[in-house]
């Protein structure tokens, strides 16, 4: 596996020079941020940030992501338009040497957390999702926690009722036709698309959600069988639900050799659907990381890894879950965990 660690870019806190001296890191995770959604990312641009980051001795292999415009998720005449330019945009992307590509295909919102200072009893804060929080939130006057606030409130209107009528059938099809349209181009330029699940996975504020079980993974493949295909397997937003077995998931979907992309984190289920991110070990949260490592290993799995959200720890300021800190100490459990398994299960 190669070790990664998300960085948003020459205006993060958190720099390259200290992402480097993480043991055992191979590269970063990153993005073009001040493109418009939708619009073809150049290659002089995408070559220059990985001139940046190669400077550093470090790779720039994984992008996360390349946004999907929600004219392609609702189907809309306009969907053609932005294939073209998503398209365009791995192409580019394969020229410079990517080899994989994070996304996700939720309606409107993407991961929502109802705080991202949940107190722990340890001084550390964390996100959390707290359901009697999230019932009082209106969808027509939304202010989410770390959520850009990128539509202005009619705008938001405007595309909430656009998904008036959606359903899990229609927009899985335009997901399939969103995929089946780049994978030529993906197969040519050996990228792999690796989508995201849904966070948390169940449908909120009404909206359908197509990735977030085992099921949904199954019509996704019977659907696009492409070797290009794939998953970014977030352990914490699949945990997120109870009903689905993550060690399980990633046993079957690495059988098939569709995990490209591996996010570690773990989180404490309480109540019904009440969840909180904690520090990354086994131990501090509902999920079994040594057992998920391990169905990944022993399938196989030689894909890129990072360490998602962390707490707030040691008053460490920035980013909420995008600290150093404690993503450090996860990467550094997380590269434990894969030299046992490795060793385990060496072929
Ligand atoms: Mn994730």
């Amino acid at each position: 596996m190669k070790l990664t660690f998300r960085w948003y870019g020459p205006s993060d806190r958190v720099t390259l020079d200290q992402i480097r001296e993480i043991p055992t890191m191979s590269g970063v995770v990153t993005a073009i941020y001040d493109i418009k959604v939708g619009e073809e990312w150049p290659l002089d641009k995408i070559l220059a940030l990985k001139k940046i980051v190669n400077a550093k001795g470090l790779e720039m292999e994984v992008i996360e992501s390349v946004p999907v415009p929600e004219d392609i998720k609702l189907g809309t005449g306009k969907r053609d338009y932005y294939i073209s330019n998503y398209i365009k945009t791995i192409k580019n992307l394969s020229k410079a040497g990517v080899k994989c590509i994070c996304y996700n295909f939720m309606p409107v919102f993407d991961w929502l957390r109802t705080t991202l200072a949940y107190q722990n009893k340890d001084g550390s804060t964390s996100l959390a999702y707290l359901e009697e929080d999230f019932k009082k939130l209106d969808p027509k006057n939304l202010h989410l926690p770390g959520w850009d606030e990128s539509y202005k409130p009619e705008e938001l209107q405007k595309l909430l009722s656009a998904y008036q009528g959606m359903s899990h059938e229609k927009l899985l099809a335009n997901m399939v036709y969103f995929l089946k349209a780049i994978m030529p181009a993906c197969e040519e330029g050996d990228v792999k698309m690796a989508v995201h699940p849904d966070d948390p996975p169940w449908d909120i504020f009404g909206l359908p959600r197509i990735v977030s079980n085992e099921k949904d993974y199954e019509n996704l493949f019977k659907a696009v069988p492409s070797k290009c295909n794939g998953v970014t397997l977030c352990t914490g937003s699949l945990g997120a639900s109870r009903a689905n077995d993550v060690p399980a998931l990633a046993d079957k979907l690495s059988k098939e050799n569709r995990v490209f992309f591996l996010h570690l984190r773990n989180i404490r289920h309480f109540g019904t659907n009440d969840f909180q991110e904690v520090g990354h070990p086994s131990p501090c949260g509902s999920l079994n990381m040594a057992a998920i490592v391990e169905a990944l290993v022993k399938n196989g799995f030689d894909g890129y890894v990072r360490p998602d959200h962390g707490r707030t720890i040691w008053n460490e300021p920035g980013k909420p879950g995008y600290g150093l800190f404690d993503r450090a100490l996860g990467a550094t459990y997380i590269a434990g965990l894969f030299e046992e398994a490795e060793r385990r299960y060496a072929k």
